[in-house]
């Protein structure tokens, strides 16, 4: 269907923020549709415009439905970023694959990163501590060993190792690709160390340039105007399933 706007589809808590947070930056008009978890899951609507049935979801101005934060954040950026300011820049150095400051190179690299690696720690990390929690009492200590032993001997190492990485990337930059905006990088990035930081527990103080851009990333009054906007970002909600 032909709108004049795109339409971002948002499920409370609290994985759409970030898109509403790039559509803030972009100061574009849009439509906001709101879903409400059903027993902590994405309601079957959201299966009517996207068979995948997640959120966030981007109905674009002639109809496209998006799936995936990272393509709807790259589609947002392409077509409506008309001055480049969340582009990644692309000096002489991007043509040189082997320069380490190629930012495309990095883009790339961290994306990778933390939608695959970190993505997986951090979700094996809740779906294990949940099922340990609200598993039947006689198998429960099982469960909560197997946990504790993950954590221990695989999970936390893992998490700590990218998060140096993390941090050791934003060296001398205020965002991952030393722009003065947020890029791509930074719109899906914000999601997963929030993800860590509020839904796994994981002390960004011991990354002090991750908690740096965190703040810089959260300051924004693009971010606290999306935050007035949406319908509910609650991390409570992870610590609700942890507990
Ligand atoms: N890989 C997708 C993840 C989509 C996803 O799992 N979204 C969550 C919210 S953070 C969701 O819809 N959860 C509800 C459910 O799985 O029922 C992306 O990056 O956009």
């Amino acid at each position: 269907m032909e709108n004049s706007k795109p339409t971002l589809h948002y499920l409370q808590n609290p994985g759409s923020q970030q898109c509403l947070w790039l559509l803030e930056e972009l100061g574009i008009e849009y439509d906001l549709v709101f879903y409400k978890r059903e027993k902590g899951r994405a309601p079957d609507a959201l299966k009517e415009t996207h068979p995948l049935g997640k959120a966030p979801q981007l109905a674009t101005a002639s109809g496209r439905v998006i799936a995936e934060r990272s393509a709807i954040a790259f589609y947002l950026i392409e077509t409506y970023d008309g001055e480049g300011r969340f582009k990644v820049p692309t000096p002489e150095l991007d043509l040189d694959w082997n320069s380490k400051d190629n930012a495309k190179f990095r883009e790339e690299q961290l994306l990778s990163l933390a939608q695959t690696a970190i993505n997986q720690y951090l979700s094996m990390k809740v779906t294990v501590t949940v099922f340990a929690n609200h598993a039947p009492f006689f198998i429960r200590p099982f469960l909560q060993g197997l946990r504790w032993g993950l954590d221990k001997i695989y999970l936390d190492a893992e998490i700590d190792n990218s998060f140096k990485v993390l941090d050791a990337e934003l060296e001398g930059r205020e965002y991952f690709n030393g722009t003065k905006h947020p890029t791509r990088l930074d719109f899906v990035m914000q999601w997963y160390v929030d993800f860590a930081a509020q839904g796994c527990q994981v002390d960004l103080s011991l990354y002090p340039r991750v908690k740096a851009w965190f703040e810089r990333c959260i300051s924004r009054d693009a971010w606290k105007r999306s935050l007035e906007k949406g319908n509910g970002y609650d991390l409570e909600f992870w610590k609700m399933k942890m507990a």
